[in-house]
């Protein structure tokens, strides 16, 4: 049987297929590191390292992580095949490539096939920073204090809204 790691080991797992992707998957790590929620961040590339792949997903929950968020561009199959060899919560950003802007990542995550799900955020910088968040929710379910943050997060933002005035363009 395996034994859990639980001291001293980040809560949250940020992986990409590349570090072309780490420009906008920061935004996940800093919407975590808002919240006070460790993680750690490595590239693991599903065609390029995929025995890397594998032994990463395989050993994700004795690792002690909680939740893996998983970005990639192209034919993102990262978080898919992540989601198939873990059963913690995977979550999937698409990442902007080249070509069809991102596009193409978002049908490869978002399409999974029935039995092996990820959840799949918006494109980009506005999908990572809300997986982000998403992860706060799955911890704050049995974190008292984390769940409180993420209400002052919500009245935050809120009051910016409500805040906003509008001027005349010249
Ligand atoms: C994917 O291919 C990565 O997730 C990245 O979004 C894309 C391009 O990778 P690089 O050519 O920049 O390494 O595997």
């Amino acid at each position: 049987m395996s034994q859990q790691k639980t001291n001293n080991q980040p809560q949250v797992a940020i992986i990409m297929g590349s570090d072309s992707d780490w420009p906008v998957m920061q935004a996940a790590a800093k919407m975590l590191a808002d919240f006070g929620i460790t993680y750690e961040a490595k590239v693991v590339s599903a065609h390029r390292t995929p025995d890397l792949m594998f032994e990463f997903a395989e050993n994700a929950i004795d690792q002690g992580f909680k939740v893996i968020i998983a970005g990639a561009g192209g034919a993102a199959h990262l978080p898919g095949m992540v989601a198939a060899k873990t059963t913690l919560p995977v979550l999937g950003v698409p990442v902007a490539s080249k070509h069809l802007q991102g596009q193409d990542s978002l049908l490869s995550i978002v399409q999974m096939p029935k039995g092996i799900p990820v959840a799949t955020f918006a494109i980009g910088e506005a999908g990572a920073a809300n997986a982000g968040l998403f992860a706060a929710s799955i911890l704050a379910i049995s974190d008292a204090t984390l769940a409180a943050k993420l209400v002052t997060f919500r009245n935050t933002q809120t009051e910016k809204v409500l805040n906003m005035t509008l001027t005349e363009q010249p």
